[in-house]
């Protein structure tokens, strides 16, 4: 390689751009008192198109990370209110946010202050003054890397929807949002009809390929901010946040019926396939463990009834 480069033709050179979906833009989020030099590394992160969110005192930290969600914290080592060091120790013991890279930015050259903070759980230090290259680089495979893995653990592998755990997480996190701004959420479950018999009829692969059909189905008419989650085998999780019960059972209705239509295909012949649901919402409900739990009981009277339903 050639040097100098530009932090463009590096980027091109390591074969990727540093947020490949420019819908969903990486995020960082940067604690630093100064904010004439928070300013000015969101400005050079914010022109290689990542999202930046600055935070100049340490106590607003926790919640502008469970905010903004970062794929990366930026953090100056040396505040008023309290060290960089004290901050990342209480970063770590979120488990909302464990696995979050921080990076510490540091005038200290001294190694033992450097050594202090990777023994601390932080991912790595920039020394300051950090050229722009420097800090684009780092931040964007730092972070990237940090949500490809975060995506891998929370995702189901045949259908790419959250698994049950992840699905958890984020439903805590969801419920505890809607309960704090006061808006409305509705909590789905949704269960295959009669699927053991697509699998005896038709086989295993096509079982597959129906859970497949269905997760892209939900996928496509649901939106960005619901929640789709494998629950078990042939049973689903949906959460949509600031959606009412009523809303919620037209538009499970209408899915219902269009998915219902959808042939499937396979070597052994075609056929369609029903799925059930109940759903509620968070009045009266005091957790997301009840929450799920009022919701299968409303699955389990559509069963009861017939199938082929959604009951509220
Ligand atoms: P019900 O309407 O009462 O839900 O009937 P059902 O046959 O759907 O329910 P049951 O619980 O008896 O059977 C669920 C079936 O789902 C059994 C199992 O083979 C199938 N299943 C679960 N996970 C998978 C999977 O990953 N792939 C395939 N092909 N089938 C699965
Ligand atoms: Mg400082
Ligand atoms: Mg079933
Ligand atoms: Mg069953
Ligand atoms: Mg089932």
């Amino acid at each position: 390689l050639g040097w100098p480069l530009s932090v463009r033709e590096l980027l091109e050179t390591l074969g990727r751009t540093p947020s490949a979906d420019p819908r969903n833009p990486l995020r960082v989020l940067l604690v630093e008192d100064m904010s004439s030099l928070s300013g000015l590394y969101a400005a050079v992160l914010n022109q290689h198109g990542i999202h930046t969110e600055e935070v100049h005192r340490p106590s607003e930290a926790l919640a502008a990370i469970e905010r903004f969600r970062p794929d990366l914290i930026l953090m100056d080592m040396h505040m008023p209110e309290c060290s960089g060091q004290e901050l990342a120790r209480i970063i770590r013991q979120q488990q909302l946010m464990d696995g979050i890279p921080i990076l510490f930015l540091t005038m200290e050259k001294a190694q033992g202050v450097q050594l202090d903070a990777l023994s601390l759980g932080v991912d790595g230090y920039l020394t300051k003054p950090v050229s722009s290259e420097e800090l684009v680089v780092t931040v964007s495979t730092r972070a990237s890397r940090y949500r490809k893995l975060r995506s891998y653990i929370a995702t189901d592998s045949l259908t790419g929807l959250l698994n049950h755990s992840h699905l958890f997480a984020q439903l805590e996190y969801e419920f505890a949002r809607a309960q704090r701004e006061r808006k409305p959420l509705s909590m789905v479950m949704l269960d295959l009809d009669h699927f053991k018999q697509v699998n005896d009829s038709y086989g295993h692969q096509a079982g597959d390929e129906v859970l497949l059909s269905l997760s892209r189905f939900l996928r496509e008419r649901l939106r960005r901010s619901d929640l789709i989650g494998r629950y078990g085998g042939e049973e689903f999780a949906i959460a949509m946040p600031g959606v009412g019960s009523e809303q919620a059972l037209r538009l499970m209705n209408e899915l219902r019926e269009s998915f219902a239509r959808l042939e499937h295909v396979s070597p052994r012949g075609r056929f369609l396939q029903t799925f059930s649901a109940g759903l509620c919402d968070t009045q009266g409900v005091w957790d997301v463990v009840a929450l799920v739990q009022r919701a299968d009981s409303m699955l389990y009277r559509a069963k009861a009834a017939g199938r082929n339903q959604v009951v509220a």
